[in-house]
């Protein structure tokens, strides 16, 4: 007798395979299955993320395997790294080894707000720095409109709040550098669990990339937790005018001030209410900048996430009403931001 339809998570990605939690366990309570991907649903070219729901068929019980017959819609997404159906990201960063670099910071922050899903910081590492080195970053990144934690895996009473908050349901993605102790918080939340962690090396303190693969833990009832590997340069979005939202400073600040112009860049644009005397106004504008400079190249508009708020003007596109703030494109700026925007999967 055929087996009727099955469902589940992907948990993970392999280069062939996946492994599949099921929503309901098989015949001998099997709670997970290694999986294929049907030949046309690889053709339809649609792509498998961790986090997706799927419907399997052709399942073996006896050997533990079975094919992924269709993805089901997702709904938020976080691009890079690549996980479907998140409900928040938590931005980690260590306190020390390796140091905190804000435009770092902010990058992982604006990738974070982009995915749309409640963002957490947290500040890991906690017992290398004193509370003089702690103290000014909650206090600076509660003023950014985060609820920042300071953590220790070493320490697990300070583990607490952040246990409480990721027990909540939902899918919790950690992402940040590589070495800031990802791994280590979640071996840390979950003691049954032994992921390779590894030091950080070298005089700038950087991780070693070893977390390969992206993978769901359950950390309670409902509550998954997804370990990542490290990256050092976060994608940016690549309409600078979707910038600002994923400043909460900015949000709230625009929620109370109306600046003269509807598409404002607070760049000290006439009429502008929201000026430059706010701590990231300057890693705002050093990333807007970049985006300007990359959204001016020729090739931009295949690229552009609103067509409305850019135009082309000659062989370049910039954005509407905002031409007094480009930048004469320097060529580093440009081919880093091009990177960027055309490897996000390619930098460490
Ligand atoms: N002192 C201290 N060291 C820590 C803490 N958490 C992690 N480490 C160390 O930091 C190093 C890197 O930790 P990992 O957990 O591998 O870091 P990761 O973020 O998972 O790194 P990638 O997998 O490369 O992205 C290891 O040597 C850990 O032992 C902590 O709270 N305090
Ligand atoms: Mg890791
Ligand atoms: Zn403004």
């Amino acid at each position: 007798m055929a087996e009727p339809p099955r469902r589940g998570q992907v948990v993970a990605l392999l280069a062939n395979f996946c492994w599949v939690s099921l929503d309901q366990p098989g015949p001998a309570g099997q709670q997970r299955l290694l999986c294929t991907r049907r030949t046309r649903l690889a053709k339809s070219g649609q792509a498998i993320r961790v986090g997706d729901w799927v419907q399997l068929d052709g399942i073996d019980w006896t050997a533990g395997r079975g094919a992924v017959a269709a993805v089901e819609p997702s709904q938020r997404v976080l691009e890079r790294p690549p996980v479907a159906n998140i409900s928040r990201v938590v931005v980690v960063m260590a306190l020390a080894e390796p140091p905190i670099d804000p435009l770092q910071l902010t990058r992982f922050l604006i990738t974070a707000e982009q995915s749309g899903a409640a963002v957490d910081l947290v500040f890991s590492k906690a017992d290398l720095g004193g509370p003089a080195l702690v103290q000014p970053w909650l206090q600076r990144t509660r003023a950014w409109g985060y609820a920042p934690l300071a953590v220790s895996s070493r320490e697990p009473a300070s583990l607490e709040p952040l246990r409480q908050r990721l027990s909540q349901p939902g899918l919790a993605v950690l992402c940040g550098p590589s070495g800031v102790g990802k791994s280590s918080l979640i071996n840390a939340l979950i003691p049954t669990l032994e992921l390779r962690v590894a030091a950080v090396s070298g005089r700038l303190q950087r991780g070693r990339h070893t977390t390969r693969h992206v993978e769901l833990f359950a950390l309670a009832e409902g509550a998954l937790l997804a370990d990542t590997p490290g990256f050092n340069r976060p994608v940016l979005p690549a309409d600078p005018t979707a910038l600002m939202a994923c400043f909460p400073e900015l949000r709230t600040a625009h929620a109370e001030l109306r600046c003269q112009f509807g598409d404002c860049l607070h760049q000290g644009e006439p009429g502008c209410a929201v000026g430059s005397e706010w701590d990231r106004h300057s890693l705002y504008s050093q990333t807007l900048q970049e985006l300007l400079a990359a959204a001016q190249r020729s090739d931009a508009p295949a690229r552009t996430g609103s067509a409305g708020s850019l135009r082309q003007r000659g062989n370049r596109v910039e954005p509407r009403l905002a031409s007094q703030y480009r930048q004469p494109s320097r060529r580093g700026q440009r081919q880093q931001a091009d990177a960027d925007l055309n490897h996000p999967g390619q930098e460490g």
